[in-house]
């Protein structure tokens, strides 16, 4: 996604980075080794899988899925289609960023952040994550169930599919997973040891950097379309905005709310018409709740603004906008009333209508805030998104990037006023004709 201008850190300097980390060591001897599409095999091979998910001696083989920013995947099956009977996927860390390379290090242990996150969101909302059916913490590798009948939601919304679970699902996922985390719900000492055992500096500092900070400096891990210059000087000038998002920063940073996924976008989503699983929580931390709503609403707006520089005829390219923007209302409304039904059952020491409401208000500004500094940052800084990145005509592309740049500048500035989610969607409408 063209970050490989930042490859070249020397090998050895990332393995010294992840030895600091001490997951990549065990009694002074390398354990941990990146798999590779033609070792994959034997190491599931010698793992209980043989026996359980697998027959003990059938032939296994192995795919190389990996398309990311970050991680090594691979499927693992015992033949191909349609002989194919039993798969896993096979996850697992490198110590930098895959698509940037060595020079962007990152600390093994995200799996040991990701395996936590997916057993506390399966215990609250099991039928909207990918099982784990082995973990191995020296290796950095999980293998996870293999939702081969499922595709990656941002990949499905650039063919037009609608999904229509998906909206429903997703509210659901976001009220259960972050009001059981919260201090709504859990007992204060626990909570509080869960915060500080949960803690993900480095993978926070990515966020930190290039959601908030990079794309709105001068910054050599920044790239965008010359044409956008002016623009994103125009943004950068604004004191207000950027006053704005530093707030928004500081949220992230000091706003330890719930066990948040980090980086739900929709790279994060494979889903069909049926079924719905989030995947990839290693950025999970006890962080503001809104950052898992506002990303995932910015990068359903990204959609929403890209749809219109596809080439498609008009009816095709409003029909699916509508169903983008019925998907945002509904995500909100079932996210609010199933919020406040937990609320209600489980949480009477806040027994307080006025302080639910302003709560709920809260988080539905904070929401369109960091939504819209998702938007911008997916077009200046260093992470870009297919859906805009894949329009070949350059001068759609151009367009529909000032207009999803107005998009998050106008989401920043008015996230303050919002007061319902009909607001929202009349507000990307005035912006995406
Ligand atoms: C080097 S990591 C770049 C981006 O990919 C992840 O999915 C996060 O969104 C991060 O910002
Ligand atoms: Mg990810």
């Amino acid at each position: 996604m063209g970050m490989g201008f930042l490859r070249g850190m020397r090998y050895e300097a990332v393995r010294a980075i992840a030895s600091y980390y001490n997951t990549s060591t065990r009694g002074g001897h390398m354990t941990y080794r990146p798999l590779e599409i033609s070792t994959v095999t034997d190491y599931i091979r010698d793992t209980a899988l043989m026996g359980s998910i697998f027959s003990k001696n059938e032939t296994l083989v192995a795919e190389d899925l990996a398309d990311g920013n970050v991680n090594l995947v691979f499927r693992v099956s015992n033949g191909t289609t349609p002989s194919k009977t039993a798969s896993v996927i096979v996850k697992q860390a490198l110590p930098y960023a895959r698509a940037v390379g060595e020079s962007f290090p990152m600390p093994l242990k995200r799996i040991s952040v990701e395996h936590h996150a997916l057993t506390v969101q399966a215990q609250y909302c099991p039928q909207w994550v990918p099982r784990v059916y082995y973990y191995d913490e020296e290796m950095a590798l999980m293998v996870m169930e293999d939702l081969n009948q499922h595709v990656i939601m941002r990949k499905g919304m650039m063919q037009q599919v609608q999904y229509p679970q998906f909206a429903r699902h997703l509210g659901l996922f976001l009220a259960r997973s972050l009001f059981y985390t919260s201090d709504l719900y859990c007992a204060s000492e626990v909570k509080k040891q869960q915060v500080s055992l949960r803690i993900n500096p480095e993978l926070c500092r990515v966020t930190e950097d290039l959601v908030f900070t990079h794309p709105f400096i001068d910054h050599p891990g920044n790239h965008w379309n010359p044409r956008l210059t002016e623009e994103i000087h125009e943004i950068r000038k604004d004191s207000h905005l950027l006053a704005q998002i530093m707030d928004l920063k500081d949220r992230f940073m000091t706003h330890a709310e719930a066990l948040i996924h980090g980086d739900l976008h929709t790279g994060s989503i494979m889903l069909n018409q049926d079924d719905t699983a989030v995947i990839d929580p290693e950025f999970s931390f006890y962080g503001p709740m809104a950052f898992d709503v506002g990303s995932l609403l910015g990068n359903l707006a990204i959609s929403y603004v890209a749809q219109g520089a596809y080439g498609l005829d008009t009816k095709t390219a409003a029909e699916y906008r509508r169903w983008i923007a019925e998907s945002i209302r509904t995500i909100w409304t079932v996210f609010s009333l199933e919020f406040r039904s937990l609320w209600s059952t489980n949480a009477q020491s806040w027994n307080n209508e006025v302080y639910m409401d302003q709560y709920l208000h809260r988080l539905l500004r904070e929401s369109i805030g960091f939504g819209g500094i998702e938007i911008i940052r997916r077009i200046v800084g260093l992470a870009h998104t297919v859906d805009l990145e894949h329009i070949t005509d350059n001068a759609m592309k151009t367009y529909a990037e000032i207009t999803a740049l107005r998009m998050g500048r106008l989401w920043i500035q008015r996230s303050n006023q919002l007061t319902h989610i009909d607001e929202l969607l009349s507000l990307i409408r005035e912006v995406a004709l």
